[in-house]
């Protein structure tokens, strides 16, 4: 089943092709769970709804957000998949942290995609507060766990295209 997105700003104009076909993995971080529960709610749901097999939907928690690049490393090492999707939340505090993670989870989940050569894909809400990510996980700027999903989609049909 395809769907044309209407409410999601950044694929408004594209139509997500039907799941149906391919094997994904979600890797959740724990930290800050109550937002990366709304975003792993919305990213299962949305390959649901877009044909899915919910047996071929892989679940995995790590930690902390840091911790999402291995993780995402260990499923692609053991488990057939075509897509991974990575999702935390980092909340700007006081201290340098927010900045370290940030950087090392975003150029880790790059690097893992490339190193297995599968799509790899960044739902990491980066917000100064608490706030800005609730309106981010299911508030008013939609859920970023649905996006992440229906890129996932994208690149795991875009890459079955070109085997
Ligand atoms: C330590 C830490 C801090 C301060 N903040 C966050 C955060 O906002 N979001 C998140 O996902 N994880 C945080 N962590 C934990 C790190 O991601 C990681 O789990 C630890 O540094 C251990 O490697």
């Amino acid at each position: 089943m395809a769907t044309h997105l209407k409410n999601l700003s950044d694929f408004s104009h594209t139509t997500i092709p039907s799941a149906s076909p391919y094997h994904f993995a979600i890797v959740t971080a724990h930290w800050n769970a109550e937002i990366t529960g709304a975003l792993y709610e919305g990213a299962y749901q949305f390959l649901i709804k877009q044909g899915a097999d919910p047996d071929h939907i892989l679940s995995l928690t790590v930690p902390g957000s840091f911790e999402l690049s291995s993780g995402a490393d260990m499923v692609l090492q053991h488990k057939k998949v075509d897509a991974v999707i990575c999702l935390g939340c980092v909340i700007k505090g006081d201290t340098p942290h927010f900045d370290y993670i940030c950087s090392a989870v975003a150029h880790g989940v790059t690097n893992v995609g490339i190193k297995h050569s599968i799509p790899a894909i960044f739902g990491v809400l980066t917000t100064d507060n608490e706030l800005q990510a609730k309106e981010r996980a299911g508030g008013r700027h939609g859920n970023k766990g649905e996006e992440a999903a229906a890129t996932a989609i994208l690149m795991a049909s875009l890459k079955s295209q070109l085997q």
